[in-house]
Parts: C-alpha cells; structure tokens; sequence
C-alpha cells in the first residue's frame, strides 16, 4: 500500500518535471528578438520582429528568412551591413553590434517606398 503511493507521487513528479521543461524549452525556442540564433522574417512589407537588441561590440547572427513575395533586404547603416534575400530564401547574416545606442535597420528596397524598418537597440 505505502509502496504503491510512493509510486504514484513519484509518476506525478515525472510528468510535472516533463511539463515544466517542455514549456521552458518552448518558451526559449519562441526566443526574445535579437538573441543570436533567431529568425527575422521579412514579409511585404515589413520585418517580424521589428526589434533587434545587442551588445555592444557582440557578434550578431540570424537568420534572415523572406517569406514575402519580392526581394528584400536586411540593412544597418551603422554596421556595414546589407543582406538581400530572394522571395522565398533565408540567408545567414551576420555583423558585429556597433557601439550602444538605437539604429535603424531597413529594406533598402522599401524603407522609402513601403517605410520597412525596424530598431536595433545595441547596450
Ligand atoms: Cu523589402
């Protein structure tokens, strides 16, 4: 009888342990914008998430994935950096983070015609 209970507590500590780690494993995959490993869609016209954050003089890297219909185009004045991508493509980008402030980053393509910016906050 006592056996059978210790059983049970002990099932139910596996699946609270399971469910916990399987909603900090979700939690950190869905990821906070800017984190080294993320994805920035671009879409027509705008990026998702339109917020990137850095340290300062950190490498950055993402994912740049256009899931729209034209071209586009990942740009930060700042940190010598212009990606394009194809309709459709993803492509790897990479910049080191500029010195701590707020920048623009843009479709070159769009900013002026469609307004396709987002802000990197470097700290
Ligand atoms: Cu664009």
């Amino acid at each position: 009888m006592h056996s059978v209970r210790a059983l049970m507590v002990g099932l139910l500590v596996v699946v609270v342990g399971l469910a916990g780690s399987a909603c900090g494993s979700s939690k950190k995959a869905s990821g906070s914008a800017g984190s080294n490993g993320t994805t920035i869609d671009a879409a027509d016209f705008a990026f998702k998430p339109k917020t990137l954050t850095a340290k300062a003089g950190s490498q950055v890297s993402f994912t740049f994935k256009n899931t729209g219909t034209v071209e586009h185009n990942f740009s930060v004045t700042e940190a010598n950096v212009s990606t394009d991508a194809e309709k459709g493509a993803s492509t790897a980008v990479t910049f080191t983070a500029p010195a701590a402030g707020t920048y623009e980053f843009f479709c070159k393509y769009h900013k002026a015609s469609q307004g396709m910016t987002g802000t990197l906050t470097v700290t």
